[in-house]
């Protein structure tokens, strides 16, 4: 018999616990996804608003919105239609990353202390959307397990809702990944007996409510099931501190579909002279090159799993 994955609850922790320093956070938590209590701490105009707040607030918004059964096919959709559609109870959009920027919240809104350290300000390569974005979910979305792009760590926090995260570390990932097709897991859609390996995966859980920010590290999978109509802020970070586990997502990701919207390696080479802040900055991301150098010298046919 195969052994059966093992099911894990997410630690939960209080923004005191680590007294928003950044070193701490990395070298004792951000091993795992966790749970953190009372994270918009230093954003009082931003975790003060409620659900009226936030609906006057973002009126007129265009907000880039995917169907909200798949986490595909993407919009542009008016915040008021969003918020007419949880309203009513009427599932069609999930807003998961559409940047703050473009939001009148950005003027109030900075990230939580000790998720600072991110490649993504003030780049070269106009990444600071990835900074923080704003969420919007209708009651019953679900996201389908999905690894976010250059194995970027993430993070969510609700100002209002309820969400249920599992999530699974990147080594999981072959036990509810598809080859032949190139498919995660569907939930909802696919028949459990395509992906046989499926319960031999360990996974993470947590659920997370109003004031919870949910952080997961580079390179980890995630599906999220919506309980009940949710606002929320969430971001993306790429740093020295995971740097090999973001190449190594990146790479696994090109050779599924693609390199992206940019040019990855550039990035983490003129981050890493732009700003070594951790002393082991040089020699992580020496590794995380020399990944990809090793993956660039091998026969195209290896690099692309075979296809091309
Ligand atoms: O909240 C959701 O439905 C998905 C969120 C997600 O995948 C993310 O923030 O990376
Ligand atoms: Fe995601």
């Amino acid at each position: 018999m195969p052994h059966p994955g093992q099911a894990h609850a997410v630690q939960v922790l209080h923004a005191n616990d680590f007294n928003n320093n950044i070193d701490w956070f990395y070298a004792r938590h951000a091993h795992l996804p966790v749970i953190i209590r009372g994270a918009l701490a230093d954003n009082p105009q931003i975790a003060g608003l409620d659900r009226a707040a936030i609906e006057t607030t973002l009126h007129g918004c265009d907000l880039w919105a995917y169907d909200c059964a798949t986490l595909t096919h993407g919009e542009y959709v008016k915040a008021e239609t969003l918020f007419a559609d949880i309203a009513a109870h009427r599932a069609r959009y999930n807003v998961v990353d559409h940047s703050i920027l473009e939001t009148p919240l950005a003027t109030d809104f900075s990230p939580p202390a000790f998720l600072r350290h991110n490649w993504f300000v003030g780049s070269p390569h106009d990444t600071n959307r990835f900074v923080a974005s704003v969420n919007c979910s209708v009651k019953d979305s679900y996201s389908p397990i999905h690894v976010d792009p250059y194995g970027m760590q993430g993070w969510m926090c609700l100002l209002f809702g309820r969400k249920r995260w599992r999530l699974y570390a990147p080594e999981q990932i072959p036990l509810v990944y598809d080859m032949t097709s190139r498919r995660f897991f569907h939930r909802r859609l696919d028949d459990p007996l395509q992906f046989p390996l499926l319960d031999m995966a360990d996974y993470w859980e947590g659920e997370i409510e109003a004031g919870d920010l949910l952080y997961f590290p580079a390179g980890w999978a995630h599906e999220v099931v919506t309980f009940e109509a949710s606002f929320g802020v969430g971001g993306a970070i790429v740093n020295d501190f995971q740097i090999v586990e973001s190449m190594r997502s990146w790479l696994w990701e090109y050779s599924q579909s693609g390199p992206g919207e940019f040019d990855f390696v550039d990035f983490v080479a003129t981050m890493a002279e732009l700003r070594p802040r951790t002393p082991d900055c040089a020699a992580r991301t020496a590794a995380a090159l020399k990944l990809h150098a090793e993956w660039q010298a091998l026969p195209a046919a290896s690099r692309y799993g075979g296809a091309g």
